[in-house]
């Protein structure tokens, strides 16, 4: 008797879970919004302290531009905006703006 064993053809499904692109925060420096200010908007945003906020203030007085942090996407945005509106508010043209990681 001919015990022909069928294997079914099986295909493996490797998962590939894809982790959501973050994006990053970004202060940029403009010649108005005052430092103490940029820092309490900082610390209230984005969960500081006031080191390491005097720190992203400094890099982006010095340099123009500083990654505050990354978020999610929503995240990001909400936060760049809430920061914005802040300063918009006390009449300064301070600006955070978001851009996807690499
Ligand atoms: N350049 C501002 C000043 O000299 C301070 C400042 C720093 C403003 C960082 C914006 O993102 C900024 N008063």
């Amino acid at each position: 008797m001919d015990d022909a064993i069928i294997t079914k053809p099986t295909t493996k499904t490797v998962p590939t879970t894809e982790r959501p692109r973050l994006h990053k925060v970004i202060l940029v420096n403009d010649p108005y919004t005052p430092r103490q200010f940029v820092v309490t908007v900082l610390k209230a945003e984005f969960r500081m302290s006031e080191e390491q906020a005097q720190r992203v203030m400094i890099t982006a007085h010095r340099r123009g531009v500083c990654v505050v942090a990354v978020f999610t996407k929503d995240v990001a945005e909400a936060k760049a905006t809430n920061a914005t509106d802040a300063g918009r508010r006390a009449g300064y043209p301070l600006l955070f703006t978001t851009e996807p990681e690499e």
